[in-house]
């Protein structure tokens, strides 16, 4: 039952779902009986449990997704026809006792389900997804988060299948008889359904033991297919450090015996977190050199972290409904984060670990920037807590997620990572074991602080969509030593028909000042200024800098709240890159001036912003994993958000030609190109190297092939060809033979079919390195084809290759995905036949799985922003699209909401 879903909407169109029409559930229901008798082709689950009623009188309305009831009882006696509706997608008990004991047999078909939501066949083995309302599609349930309880699974198959069944919780008992193989889980963490998981495959794991700190033994497992379990090392290790990591960090300790992560060949998403049995795309499992770069491995032990972390945040406290999305999801993101920070810093000088961790704040905003700042201006922009929707599968985005963190990471920074944990305490006090609201954890926070005078306001973060615009100008009264800070923030318009009550947001702004000449002021007071109004003059008085000239501000340093910041001049911008004691504002202002550079009429000279990239690279104080973030250009696809805050329409050929262009004046400007020289030389010598994933190796060959690909242009095709494929040959990991294939491809010809070859044949056996050679294809843009124009059909070959799977999401992703958004110039086309073949391959996929499709197709979102030619292009698209026949409902929403 959706207590949501509006009865009045019209049947043709999908329900809207309203925060505002939330209703507690009708009834409450006790401990869950499940029985699995499993099989691919088809499954028969029996779901027991009591039931009482909240509303006297009220009907017990179940949901249910393409179900088939067999039988239905009712304390244990068959119930009459006409006491119950049941169709495949509800289960109405019309006239129910005040209290009882339900019992629901239905059959599903595992083998035939293509949308990987409920229970699911993939490559030989079930696996489910219930997140965020699969559970409907296995039985049926109040599937609804506010329901919340404990669950007994006994799973049941032939022994030779399903030699491994995995469910929720604790293993009670496992029996093989006459080849039938019977495993009995509990789970005794009261939980809703979405949480709940069962696995039945041929499996292989490991594990390992740990200690928790009240000295508790804890069982670890990771489970692969078997062929794969050499490259599961690393994804244990990474779990035992999220354990420890939880447990000093907030004082969170694994609270089940037990505790197994799966990987899981064709997955919609990045991993689940359900409790105990946490299911994984195999991308963010499998590790070895041949099979996961440095930015795999990092990704991994992040994800790793983040579905552990959600134990608490999450699990024990999970959220009251779907619009509390980001209660869990932006909350454990940000603890995500935290934990990858923290791990890069280990065992690190104060130094070291400082830059270590601007790195990862860099790489945390370049995907805000490059995935939610879009969103957040373009027709899909919501607030991080929703107000509405349609399809709640289409609000797992960058703005609930990363948006939401950001949120949460405003209120560390103004309380300190002390005032933020005892706020976290504190929340766990009032909440575990219940489903909560943002309100509950957003007082909990401000409470323990001593701040809840702020809690309707910072609610405003929750209820407003729209990056925030802030302006800081400066007034200077030199004989006087007086600095004004002019402050003046701007909401998108769209707020005032959305959140009219909403004038201004509470924004921290962690600040600083640079004398003129660039050396650190100190700041009188606290380096944290709260803005909570639509404009702020902040004056304060410096005498050591009386009589001089006016200092500098560096602000938002650590990019301490999501807006966008109007960048100073290029000069205090060059100043601020060369020597701000924040690493974070020194690669931001360089971004800015490079920005300013990809602009068609640029504000600064060219060399001003060669002279700082070229003292960035000289600077033996930073990193190299720094000096790789800060040469590396931003996306063109950001780019085209840049035009578009400046009311200049985009033209992706014009953008990808200026960032050539840039990119080939580093490469020629004497004192860069010496040290991409003596970086690109560093290829080789690191490949003599075993290879380990650890950040300050890694650091160190980003820069190295960023040197490769900068230098690339600027040699003698056939030299760099023949240099490239030597390094590919020998390359002992991916992380370098995919820079080196990418490389090639850009050289195209003969050297590129000889790597495309080379790389195919390493990849043997390897699915993940295999999709790595699909995406390396779809997003090349070939030094000889500047215009993209060989692009499409070279997908459409692809998309007939042998290798080609459809019912792999990894594989799609690897094509399509990359295709629309990581090959800007190709997709594109003039012509439009790149959104032609969007049209085409996401109305074909919508019909087998309508949520990645549907995700895929936000690759057109801001289709708005470019040219007239190609915007009406896109258009047509999508209204082709949006008008195909028996479109999905994640798909009709998405299509519409671009059209508006
Ligand atoms: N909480 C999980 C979300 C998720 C999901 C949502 C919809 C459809 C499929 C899905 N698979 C996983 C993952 C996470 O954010 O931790
Ligand atoms: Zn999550």
């Amino acid at each position: 039952m959706n207590s949501f879903r509006d009865a009045a909407a019209p049947t043709s169109q999908p329900p809207v779902v309203r925060l505002a029409d939330y209703q507690p559930p009708s009834h409450t229901v006790g401990p869950v009986d499940l029985h699995f008798a499993l099989g691919l082709a088809e499954t028969i689950v029996t779901i027991a449990f009591p039931f009482e009623a909240r509303i006297p009188g009220a009907p017990l309305v179940l949901d249910g997704e393409e179900l088939t009831l067999l039988s239905a009882q009712l304390n244990d006696e068959p119930l009459p026809a006409k006491a119950y509706t049941a169709t495949p997608d509800q289960f109405v008990l019309h006239a129910p006792p005040a209290q009882g004991r339900l019992s629901l047999t239905v059959r599903i078909h595992p083998e035939a389900n293509t949308e990987l939501m409920g229970l699911y066949a993939s490559r030989g083995g079930l696996y489910t997804q219930c997140e965020s309302q699969g559970f409907r599609r296995i039985a049926y349930f109040l599937d609804r988060p506010d329901v919340m309880t404990t669950y007994r699974v006994v799973l049941q198959g032939p022994a030779d299948l399903f030699p491994t069944l995995l469910s929720n919780g604790n293993l009670e008992s496992e029996t093989t008889e006459n080849g039938v193989h019977t495993a009995v889980w509990h789970d005794p963490f009261p939980k809703p359904c979405y949480l709940f998981a069962l696995v039945a495959a041929r499996l292989a794991h490991i594990e390992s033991w740990v200690t928790t700190r009240s000295g508790k033994k804890k069982l670890l497992q990771v489970y692969t297919k078997p062929e794969d379990l050499g490259r599961a090392q690393f994804a244990l290790q990474s779990l035992e450090r999220s354990v420890a990591w939880d447990e000093h960090r907030f004082g969170f300790e694994l609270d089940l015996e037990r505790f197994m992560i799966v990987a899981v060949p064709d997955f919609n998403s990045g991993a689940m977190e359900n409790k105990g049995l946490n299911l994984f795309n195999t991308r963010f499992i499998l590790a070895d050199p041949d099979t996961a770069t440095d930015r795999d491995y990092e990704l991994i032990e992040a994800v790793i972290g983040h579905e552990y972390f959600h134990n608490y945040t999450g699990n024990r406290i999970t959220c009251r409904d779907w619009f509390q999305l980001t209660l869990k999801e932006g909350l454990t993101v940000f603890r995500d984060q935290e934990f990858t920070a923290d791990m890069l810093a280990e065992g690190l000088s104060a130094e070291q670990a400082a830059s270590a961790r601007a790195v990862k704040r860099i790489d945390d905003v370049r995907v805000l920037r490059a995935a939610q700042f879009p969103e957040d201006a373009g027709p899909m922009a919501h607030p991080i807590r929703p107000a509405q929707y349609e399809e709640i599968r289409n609000f797992y985005t960058a703005t609930v997620y990363e948006k939401g963190a950001e949120v949460i990471r405003m209120l560390q920074t103004l309380f300190g990572v002390e005032g933020f944990a005892k706020g976290m305490a504190l929340y766990f006090e009032r909440h575990d074991g219940t489903a909560a609201t943002c309100e509950d954890f957003v007082s909990s926070i401000l409470d323990a602080n001593g701040r809840n005078d702020l809690m309707a306001q910072w609610m405003g973060w929750y209820r407003t969509l729209g990056t925030p615009q802030l302006r800081i100008t400066t007034e200077w009264d030199s004989a006087r030593g007086e600095l004004q800070m002019h402050l003046e923030q701007k909401l998108d318009p769209r707020n005032a028909a959305l959140a009219p009550e909403v004038t201004a947001l509470p924004i921290p702004i962690r600040w600083g000042l640079l004398t003129a000449d660039g050396h650190p002021l100190p700041v009188p007071g606290s380096d944290v200024l709260l803005m909570h109004s639509p404009r702020l003059t902040h004056t304060i008085h410096l005498p050591m800098a009386a009589g001089g000239p006016a200092p500098m501000v560096s602000a938002l340093r650590e990019f301490s709240a999501p807006v966008l910041l109007e960048p100073p001049a290029p000069e205090t911008l060059a100043i601020i890159a060369a020597q701000d004691s924040d690493a974070f504002n020194r690669w931001d202002a360089l971004q800015q001036l490079i920005l300013d550079q990809l602009m068609p009429s640029p504000t600064a000279g060219r060399d001003l912003v060669l002279s700082a990239m070229a003292a960035t690279l000289a600077d033996e104080r930073l990193s190299p994993a720094f000096m790789a973030q800060a040469l590396s250009l931003p996306s063109e696809s950001v780019v085209a958000e840049a035009y578009s805050l400046r009311a200049i329409a985009a033209d992706p050929e014009a953008i990808h030609a200026r960032c050539e262009s840039l990119k080939r004046a580093m490469a020629s400007h004497p004192s860069i190109r010496a040290s991409l020289l003596r970086w690109d030389a560093e290829v080789d010598v690191e490949a003599q190297r075993t290879y380990a994933p650890d950040p300050l190796s890694s650091g160190r060959r980003a820069l190295a092939l960023l040197a490769q690909a900068l230098l690339l242009p600027t040699r003698d095709a056939q030299e760099a060809g023949r240099v490239l494929l030597q390094r590919l040959r020998i390359s002992p990991h991916i992380t370098g033979r995919i820079a080196h294939l990418h490389g090639l491809l850009r050289l195209s010809g003969d050297a590129a079919a000889e790597g495309l070859e080379i790389f195919y044949r390493q990849a043997q056996g390897n699915a993940l390195a295999l999709d790595k050679w699909f995406s390396a294809q779809a997003m090349a843009c070939p030094l000889g084809d500047p215009t993209g124009s060989g692009v499409v059909d070279r997908i459409h070959a692809l998309l007939q290759h042998a290798d080609y799977d459809v019912t792999n999401p990894n594989r799609v992703r690897a094509v399509l995905s990359t295709f629309f958004s990581q090959n800007p110039v190709g997709f594109h086309q003039a012509d439009g036949q790149g959104y032609a073949l969007w049209a085409d391959a996401l109305g074909t996929l919508d019909a087998r799985n309508s949520q990645l499709a549907a995700r895929l197709a936000r690759s057109l979102d801001r289709w708005a922003i470019y040219e007239p030619g190609r915007k009406e292009k896109m258009r047509a698209a999508i209204a082709q699209l949006a008008a195909k026949p028996g479109l999905s409902p994640d798909m009709a929403e998405v299509c519409g909401r671009l059209l508006v």
